[in-house]
């Protein structure tokens, strides 16, 4: 069948980090050791339709909650029954998956010795109670909306919306933490178009650019929503298969390759088909990374050197 390039905005409209539209309300955190705190916080939080209010009373959960709720900043209390906010601070901010989470105190301590020490310790902002809604909202909007930008720039490919190289690595070792965790295998597949050079010398150079974003929409569509794309670089994309044998993975990517084409990329008034060639390698096979890594790159050369258009591993 014949499928016109995707428009540029397509891979725009996934959020490679969460598979949530972008549009979706920001996500605030609550963490305060009273529940009539966390009552009227929520209460004072729920007439802005932009913001998801999430509240917890007990610190030494906060990680578990951050990692479940994903949040886009976090209120935090100062002080709380057996720690405070600092300490709390200082543990989330040793995670660096959460190291620029804004964290904004909200409490009733008004020593500035107290509030310089807090900023001083990862704090971004001091709040006092009382505090009026709107303020609260405001500066809540505002911090969130900054760490979602920062947080794209971070992690993000801009041509395609994929997980970006760093990115791509950082969740390839929490997979294999993960995985050994659970004793259960994952997939590593590194994919490389065929003959990229000559698309971009026949059709140019934004032809080119459409082909690298129909392919990264095509690797998100075709596997499992938690497994990971990434832009490894150029023309090179990585999929992290979760929970998935190396057969089962190499054989997916078979029929991924097959029907990746019979694509036909609008050019003009024709169209052209474009393959691609694939190196998997899986854990528990290579246990660390960098071994796991270095066996689909090979499995990648073995396929180019074999014709292209086709998966080893
Ligand atoms: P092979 O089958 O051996 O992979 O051949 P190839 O032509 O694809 O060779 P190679 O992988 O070495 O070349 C990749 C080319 O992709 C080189 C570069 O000009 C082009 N390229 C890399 N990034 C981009 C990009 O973002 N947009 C476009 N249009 N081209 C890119
Ligand atoms: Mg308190
Ligand atoms: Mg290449
Ligand atoms: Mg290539």
């Amino acid at each position: 069948f014949v499928a016109p390039l995707q428009p540029a905005g397509v891979a725009d409209a996934l959020d490679p980090l969460s598979f949530r539209v972008k549009e979706e309300p920001y996500r605030v955190l609550v963490l305060d050791d009273s529940a009539t705190v966390l009552a009227s916080i929520r209460k004072a939080l729920i007439p802005f339709s932009n913001i998801h209010v999430e509240t917890l009373r007990h610190a030494p959960r906060v990680l578990d909650a951050m990692e479940e709720f994903s949040p886009d900043v976090l209120l935090l209390d100062f002080h709380m029954e057996g720690c405070n906010g600092l300490e709390v601070a200082k543990i989330i901010r040793q995670n660096r998956v959460w190291e620029s989470i804004p964290i904004v105190y909200l409490t009733a301590e008004t020593s500035e010795a107290v509030q310089l020490e807090a900023m001083r310790n990862g704090g971004d902002d001091y709040l006092t109670k009382p505090i009026s809604q709107t303020h609260l909202a405001n500066v809540v909007i505002a911090k969130a909306e900054r760490y979602r930008g920062l947080r794209r720039l971070m992690v993000e490919d801009s041509l395609t919306g994929l997980y970006n190289h760093v990115r791509t690595k950082a969740l390839l070792q929490q997979a294999m933490l993960m995985a050994e965790r659970q004793h259960s295998a994952l997939s590593y597949a590194i994919l490389d178009i065929d003959h990229f050079k000559t698309v971009n010398d026949t059709y140019g150079h934004m032809v080119g650019d459409q082909v690298i974003r129909a392919i990264a929409h095509f690797l998100k569509q075709h596997v499992r929503r938690a497994d990971v794309v990434g832009r490894y670089g150029g023309e090179e994309f990585v999929v992290i298969f979760l929970d998935t044998q190396m057969e089962a993975a190499a054989a997916k990517l078979d029929e991924m390759r097959m029907a990746f084409s019979n694509i036909q990329h609008a050019f003009d008034d024709g169209h052209f088909s474009v393959t691609f060639s694939a190196g998997v390698a899986g854990y528990p096979g290579y246990p660390s990374m960098a071994e796991l890594m270095a066996a689909a790159d090979e499995a990648l050369y073995a396929a180019k050197r074999g014709g292209r258009n086709r998966v080893m591993r």
